[in-house]
């Protein structure tokens, strides 16, 4: 198998509260909930372990968070110090391997399959990787390894917290198997919940259905699907070096509706967006918002400028024009994004970034 890959799935464990405990030792070992007061309708960023116990868990309404566990600890975000210690993990991973896919401030793809060609066991690799995070930052990271993104992603997720899971090469489809057909990357619940009608509950049922069945529920992507399924999808980890988009976003603890601080974010968003375009020397056309409304529905509008800018005021206002046409009375929103995209035909390759500057909590 000359083109076997070996992938690393990495992300920290609780990760806003974790920097909390770690920043604050007196609320180790204690229920923290990070997140917007209860008061104001405010929900849960996160929870330490010890507050998941009580079943507190992200996105929850902060008030329920408290009902359920009134000894919890409310704590307020603070990004800052999130994106600085999130830097620190990455310049870690950064150390190991050159090949880093950030998907959001606590979590990335690795490929270390040039590593292990050297001669290094994936696990002897994870559990330096393990060690390194934990010396210099005093966070926790849950690594799942195997040899494509799917199979990583899901096995870091197993064992969490402090978490390691290795999946040997010949062993995905046997790993997946017995797995929920939720926990596939691209299949959501409303998916999920389609799946179960047609009898279709774990990977492993999803990895035996006929092709024909593939085309009906899937159409285009049932290929990938089906990939994923088998736990052999070639997805590649996408580095910064080629990015197709920069876009930057960030979750507000408590959804936003005032125009002036919406315009506030959408500044700074358009700001980051626009000096990563000068430090790449690249310049877009394509003008991306992206909002997420208080019921979670994610919205994105985007619309093509006459010509190539990476300036700030133009990326600026064009997110704004787009925003102000998407705030109709009442409407609140959790989370904004910018982006910029269409860089020209020089770049090629489906390249994504999303800067993990603002708390980007997903590539789409
Ligand atoms: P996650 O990695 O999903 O969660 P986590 O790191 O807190 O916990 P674990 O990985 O151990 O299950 O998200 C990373 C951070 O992103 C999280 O600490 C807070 C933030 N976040 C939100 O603000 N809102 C959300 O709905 C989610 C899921 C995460
Ligand atoms: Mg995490």
């Amino acid at each position: 198998m000359p083109d076997m890959r070996h992938i690393i799935h990495a992300d920290l464990d609780a990760f806003y509260a974790a920097v909390e405990q770690l920043d604050n030792p007196e609320l180790r070992g204690l229920p923290v909930m990070v997140g917007g007061s209860p008061q104001s309708r405010g929900v849960v960023a996160t929870a330490s372990y010890e507050a998941r116990v009580f079943g507190v868990h992200s996105a929850m309404p902060m008030a329920t968070a408290v009902r359920q566990c009134p000894r919890g600890i409310v704590v307020r975000p603070r990004f800052d110090r999130y994106r600085e210690m999130s830097r620190m993990v990455m310049d870690i991973f950064h150390h190991l391997t050159d090949l880093v896919e950030p998907l959001s401030l606590d979590e990335a793809y690795l490929d270390i399959t040039d590593q292990v060609g050297t001669g290094k066991l994936p696990l002897g690799i994870a559990i330096d990787l393990k060690r390194r995070v934990n010396e210099e930052t005093g966070l926790n990271v849950s690594i799942g390894v195997g040899t494509c993104k799917s199979v990583a992603k899901i096995a870091s997720d197993l064992e969490k917290p402090d978490g390691l899971v290795v999946v040997a090469p010949g062993d995905e489809r046997d790993f997946l198997a017995p797995l929920p057909v939720g926990k596939l990357w691209g299949i959501g619940p409303k998916t999920a919940e389609v799946l179960h009608g047609d009898g279709v509950e774990t990977i492993g049922d999803l990895a035996t259905q006929p092709d024909e069945w593939y085309a009906r529920r899937f159409g285009k992507r049932a290929q990938g699907i089906k990939a994923k399924a088998l736990g052999q999808d070639d997805d590649p980890v996408k580095t910064e070096r080629n990015p197709k988009s920069i876009s930057a976003e960030t979750t507000f603890a408590e959804d936003l509706s005032n125009p002036e601080e919406l315009r506030g974010v959408l500044g700074k968003l358009s700001g980051n967006v626009s000096s990563h375009l000068s430090r790449k020397d690249v310049k877009g056309k394509t003008v991306t918002v992206k909002l997420r409304l208080a019921d979670f529905t994610t919205l994105t509008r985007q619309t093509t400028l006459a010509s190539h800018t990476n300036s700030e005021e133009a990326i600026m206002e064009t997110a704004w024009k787009l925003l102000t046409r998407e705030m109709t009375e009442g409407r609140a929103f959790r989370l904004l994004g910018v982006g910029m995209s269409g860089f020209g035909d020089d770049l090629d390759g489906p390249q994504q970034l999303v800067l993990p500057l603002f708390e980007s909590l997903s590539i789409d």
